[in-house]
């Protein structure tokens, strides 16, 4: 717009008041008097959103007339966070909202701080697909996200007397202002119903899916601004609403209420994700969930592709899907129905535009986050999908059996059907085989998948199995979380580490510079100030930000091994005990997670977590040398505020069982030093930060195998270390919990008598050993210090820019694509 008052930051920011100051009255309805502190946030919001749109319609009109190679990430899963900081940080315009809200007398950060998180994701694989998104927009890869607009995300933590209560997380109810209905993008979605066979002229065998009940997907987009770039990228989620015939049907049979009901629980498909993380739910609605998202997106990707063309034979060439993990492979035999069906393609025609154009991610080597959907599921809700499912497995086993003639254990175990007393679709294999491309999320991850669970695959199809290390966004992770910490990096090496996170190796040499490092200090000591006032304030625990603050801020998983954790917690309170006039380096144990709310042993770490800091905290003779904290309700925005704040970062699974971890790169890129095992992207960490500069304990995973092969007995580590079996015995006998001494004898049975399956007491004592050098190391403040410096300096490669630059090349055959602003 041409500048009137001859200062164009004065006219940006004129156009921002009158933006806000009119959405407040017109989208709003609300004045001065009127508005709340939503409404202003939501003006504010709309105003920001007002600067994406023009960017946003010149990105999608440029694609159009272009018409480059588009990219689909589909997933069950974005866990998003807020987005008002992230967007005006990425449209370059923070400083020019601060100043035009603080005209208008309000303080932009509490209005950044208010948003609701947007947390339609459980962890690790939903926070991945966020940042892929930020980063495919700021490298200019015209890329979508499809998933589900859930009604309630993640479930939000409380905890009552120390143990998780689940509250619904309602967070449309002040509405979203960053989305946009779409009302004419409507796709019918079939359940149910019976295929009936006819042929048609020729002769053919056609397929009819008939007496179906359909629900309707109807289309949200949310603008995704790449950062410092005009392309404004779209996330697609979809929500489910019932039919017109639907509603026409049962409205007419004229009992009102049962067809408000009726109609009601089609729409319940899009109402709630599903809160378990690493395995599967296996629900009915769950698996109508995941056909939902599938259905709705092939339509939507062929729809798009049939704007400009018209041989389907060339989708591959347009269009690359990318399957965040099984759950949304049912757009496999989804699309290969759509081409036979409705498009009528042979099936090798079908076949080979479905394989070329998808690509499967694996974030997962347990064994039980393997999805498998009972056939019955499939016959009784898709039955044109079974019929296709098994005659892709004939001709893929046939293929099998010519490639390995008299392997009978070969074809049982890649077979798409497991054939036990319950027959069985195994999804991991029918994406392997629908897919072009196999990756897995860390190298070591990638081997496992290689030699283990896709072993049979991989001797089949070795080309098909490559390595993308995950990596997290610098902008959310580094810029907007930690800004003291980036302005630092930025007023001495430049800012050109936003977009080229390896431009962090110029801090290297800084490590010599006394002022830089007194700087860093003073940064990391003003983030934990600031976390232990969120601790004072939330746990009414005074902690002492001298102390080291040592965090695990993840999902409560066994294998992630809080327990190891609690296990050296107690163990350090008994030294203190033993020794109360000694010298302890002061800790403060800071722990966040959800645990699912079907997770009984999970729930029941959470309870041993806040019993354990019960006693310690209150426990005169420890002081403050040593304080344990559960923050509740781990979400985005928590861990916002917990990694910048970190000196230590627990990253302790154990070996082979972590596919990669993105939290120990959002730790690191924040200047914690890490303690961990050998395991996910650990590994690489180490690699690039330097066997100095990372603490690893623990047995890897050869090991780890080794030992199971040999026969693991856990009670041989408890009988032989007194340290340990005290700790265990006071757990045990209920120490902790004097009021029901036998409430935490599951968690002990479960090592002790249950084979220990995620063996903690194997590690335990080099753990212990190890958390001693970090004391040893944390008394000298200055090599600490330059640890921590050449930790974020080695955290180049984990950008998520990398990572998409790797699948852009390697996976989609894309190259990035320049929008010019429309004049
Ligand atoms: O790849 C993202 C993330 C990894 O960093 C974690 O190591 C892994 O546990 C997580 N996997 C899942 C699996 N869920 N399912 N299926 O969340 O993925």
């Amino acid at each position: 717009f041409p500048s009137e008052s001859g200062s164009p930051e004065l006219d940006t920011m004129m156009l921002i008041i009158k933006s806000f100051l009119e959405h407040l009255e017109y989208t709003l309805g609300k004045d001065k008097y009127s508005a709340t502190r939503h409404d202003i946030f939501n003006a504010l919001a709309y105003a920001v959103r007002d600067r994406m749109v023009e960017r946003w319609l010149d990105t999608q009109q440029a694609y159009y007339n272009e018409d480059p190679k588009r990219i689909y990430y589909v997933s069950m899963e974005f866990l998003m966070g807020k987005t008002l900081e992230n967007s005006l940080v990425n449209l370059g315009l923070l400083a020019e909202f601060r100043e035009a809200m603080n005209s208008l007398g309000y303080d932009l950060d509490e209005f950044i701080e208010r948003e609701q998180d947007a947390g339609l994701g459980n962890g690790g694989l939903g926070r991945l697909a966020a940042c892929f998104l930020d980063s495919m927009a700021t490298m200019g890869v015209p890329g979508y996200g499809y998933g589900i607009r859930y009604e309630y995300g993640i479930f939000r933590q409380n905890i009552i007397d120390g143990s998780q209560v689940e509250i619904p997380d309602n967070w449309l109810r002040y509405r979203n202002p960053w989305e946009m209905d779409r009302q004419e993008h409507l796709h019918p979605v079939k359940f149910y119903g019976r295929v009936v066979e006819r042929k048609d002229t020729e002769g053919n065998t056609l397929f009819d899916w008939i007496d179906t009940e359909d629900v309707m997907a109807m289309a949200y987009d949310t603008p995704i601004p790449g950062y410092g770039t005009n392309t404004v990228n779209t996330m697609r989620l979809w929500t489910a609403k019932s039919t017109r015939e639907f509603d026409l049907s049962f409205f007419n049979e004229g009992n009102y209420i049962r067809a408000v009901e009726k109609k009601m629980l089609t729409e319940n498909i899009s109402k709630v994700l599903y809160p378990a993380d690493n395995v599967p739910e296996g629900k009915e609605l769950r698996f109508k969930q995941e056909y939902f998202l599938a259905c709705a997106t092939v339509h939507d990707v062929i729809y798009r592709f049939h704007k400009q063309h018209e041989d389907l034979r060339r989708l591959p060439e347009k269009a690359a899907i990318q399957l965040n993990d099984t759950h949304p492979a049912l757009c496999i035999p989804e699309m290969m129905r759509v081409l036979i069906d409705h498009h009528r393609l042979d099936w090798e025609t079908a076949w080979n535009i479905t394989t070329r154009t998808f690509a499967y991610t694996n974030h997962t080597i347990l064994p039980e986050a393997l999805e498998k959907w009972p056939v019955w599921f499939f016959e009784h809700i898709l039955p044109r999908h079974i019929q296709i499912i098994y005659e892709i497995n004939d001709r893929f086993l046939t293929a099998v059996r010519t490639r390995f003639p008299g392997d009978t254990g070969k074809l049982e175990r890649m077979s798409l059907i497991e054939e036990h007393w319950e027959r069985k679709v195994r999804m991991a294999n029918l994406a392997v085989v629908g897919s072009h491309s196999v990756n897995g999320v860390a190298a070591l991850h990638t081997e496992i998948i290689k030699e283990h669970v896709f072993k049979d695959f991989f001797e089949m199809y070795p080309e098909r199995f490559n390595n993308k290390t995950n990596g997290i966004t610098q902008r959310r992770w580094l810029k907007c979380a930690n800004p003291d910490q980036a302005r630092l990096i930025g007023d001495t090496i430049g800012n050109g580490w936003t977009t080229d996170l390896y431009k962090l190796t110029q801090l290297r040499p800084l490590v010599d510079d006394p002022a830089f490092m007194a700087q860093w200090q003073q940064v990391k000591r003003t983030n934990k100030d600031k976390l232990a006032e969120y601790i004072l304030k939330h746990n009414c625990i005074q902690v002492n930000a001298d102390s080291l603050f040592d965090c695990q801020v993840k999902r409560i998983h066994e294998y992630k091994r809080q327990l190891l954790n609690v296990l050296h917690v107690i163990t350090l309170y008994n030294r203190i005990k033993a020794n109360p006039d000694g010298d302890f380096v002061p800790r403060t144990i800071i722990f966040s997670g959800k645990a699912a709310p079907a997770y009984a042993i999970a729930k029941l770490i959470i309870r041993l977590i806040n019993a354990v800091g019960d006693v310690i905290n209150n426990d005169s003779q420890v002081g403050d040398r040593l304080k344990v904290v559960f923050l509740a309700n781990y979400s985005v925005s928590l861990a916002e505020k917990i990694f910048p704040a970190a000196d230590l970062s627990e990253q302790i699974s154990t070996a082979g069982t972590e596919a990669s971890g993105t939290g120990n790169m959002k730790f690191a890129l924040n200047g914690a030093l890490t303690i961990g095992t050998l395991d996910g992207a650990n590994i690489e960490i180490m690699e690039e930060v330097g066997r100095d500069n990372i603490f690893i304990f623990g047995m890897n995973a050869d090991e780890v195998e080794d030992l199971r092969r040999r026969g693991y007995n856990p009670r041989d580590y408890y009988s032989r270390n007194p340290e340990l079996k005290k700790v265990l015995d006071m757990i045990a006998e209920g120490y902790f919990f004097p009021a029901n001494r036998d409430l935490f004898r599951p968690i002990v049975d479960s090592l002790l008598n249950q084979g220990d399956h995620y063996m903690l007491l194997a590690d335990y004592a080099s753990y212990v050993a190890c958390q001693e050098e970090v004391s040893r190391l944390y008394l000298d403040r200055e090599q600490w210090a330059r640890k921590a410096i050449l930790n974020c300096a080695g955290m180049g490669k984990f950008s998520s820019d990398r990572t998409i630059a790797e699948y852009a090349r390697e996976i989609w055959d894309v190259e990035p694509f320049e929008v010019h602003p429309v004049l």
